[in-house]
């Protein structure tokens, strides 16, 4: 009879976050329980998305978002959980989220902190009804408007003063990915036990990876050198590691985790209908630009890093080119 392995557990979300706030006398545990909330919401998002079919949460609401999108079910469901977790924290003092049109402010009745946090709460949306991957993604800035309420300034900070961002993966596993700084750390959810645990210490991006991934539906509305970037990937060239293997699956939470783990690179470029490409800087390209940075990897618009560009409107979009180091260099010399 072959041995039944027993599973090995990393440390605890909850002691992993006590270990680094030890490592900073001054802490107050602030960041530490605007993580555990996040966590909590994230479960619970978890538990929804695994009943969706049998729970009645499959399907839209019949409303548009400020994207002009529909709304999922599900999207709604997640946004309010992040929303109700986080407000009476006491850690937070404004939150913009992509389903929002305008920030979001904590109700008087709560404490206000001294964070901001942004979220996509349900990227991958057109997902949700065809059981692939989803995910929620988030970053946390300081405040950095003095006095009186907290407006729409503190909302609109570049990606390099982002302290912290990561995302939740609800795939065939549930993980949380973070980076406060200090590496990009993965934890593994045990339903089971309802704890995550840390099944991905410190992640590395592969300096350099064999796939690209791109919705290549859109070629006919790419500009010449797009279209000469995504060929030349598809070239074989035995010495440079091509042709390439193409992914895509249309979730960027889901399409960024494979490459943060594996590498190679993902792209959403400008094209002809999407003139500043489609993702978002503020809940989209800025979280994982700086997950990348932090795992060795690199994100830029093409001309310019992900994490230098200032914006300028809550739901700015930007092009995006990000994974392995050495494959977005190569992107970049020849988009640009
Ligand atoms: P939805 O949340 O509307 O499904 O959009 C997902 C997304 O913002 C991002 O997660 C994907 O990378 C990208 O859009 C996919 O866009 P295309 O469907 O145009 O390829």
């Amino acid at each position: 009879m072959s041995e039944i392995r027993r599973p090995e557990y990393g440390s605890t979300l909850d002691r992993f976050l006590l270990e680094r706030q030890r490592q900073f006398p001054e802490a107050k545990g602030e960041f530490t329980q605007l993580f555990q909330q996040l966590a909590l919401a994230g479960k619970i998002i978890a538990s929804r998305v695994n009943q969706a079919g049998l729970a009645g949460l499959l399907g839209h609401t019949g409303k548009v978002n400020v994207q002009g999108e529909t709304v999922q079910k599900l999207d709604e469901f997640a946004n309010d959980t992040l929303i109700r977790a986080i407000e009476g924290g006491g850690q937070v003092c404004l939150m913009g989220s992509e389903e929002n049109e305008d920030p979001i402010p904590i109700p008087t009745k709560y404490p206000k902190g001294r964070y901001v946090l942004m979220f996509d709460p349900l990227d991958g949306s057109t997902n949700i009804d065809v059981n692939i991957s989803i995910g929620t993604i988030f970053s946390v800035h300081r405040r950095v408007s003095e006095g009186g309420e907290p407006g729409l300034a503190d909302c609109l900070q570049p990606g390099r003063s982002q302290l912290a961002a990561g995302y939740i993966i609800y795939g065939s596993s549930c993980m949380f990915v973070f980076t406060t700084g200090n590496g990009v750390h993965g934890f593994t959810l045990d339903p089971t036990v309802g704890e995550f645990f840390l099944s991905h210490p410190d992640i590395q991006m592969p300096e350099r990876g064999k796939i690209y991934s791109v919705n290549e539906g859109n070629e006919g509305q790419w500009d010449d050198k797009v279209r000469g970037w995504v060929d030349w990937l598809k070239t074989p060239n035995k010495e440079q590691g091509k042709p390439y293997s193409a992914r895509y699956i249309g979730t960027l939470v889901a399409d960024f985790h494979r490459t943060l783990l594996k590498g190679g690179v993902f792209a959403y470029p400008a094209d002809k209908k999407n003139k500043n490409g489609k993702l978002r800087l503020l809940y989209e390209a800025a979280p994982m630009a700086l997950l990348a940075a932090q795992a060795g990897g690199l994100a830029s618009t093409g001309t310019q890093p992900i994490l230098d560009v200032e914006p300028t409107e809550l739901h700015q979009r930007v092009p995006l080119y990000i994974g392995s180091k050495l494959d977005v260099e190569d992107a970049i010399a020849r988009v640009r």
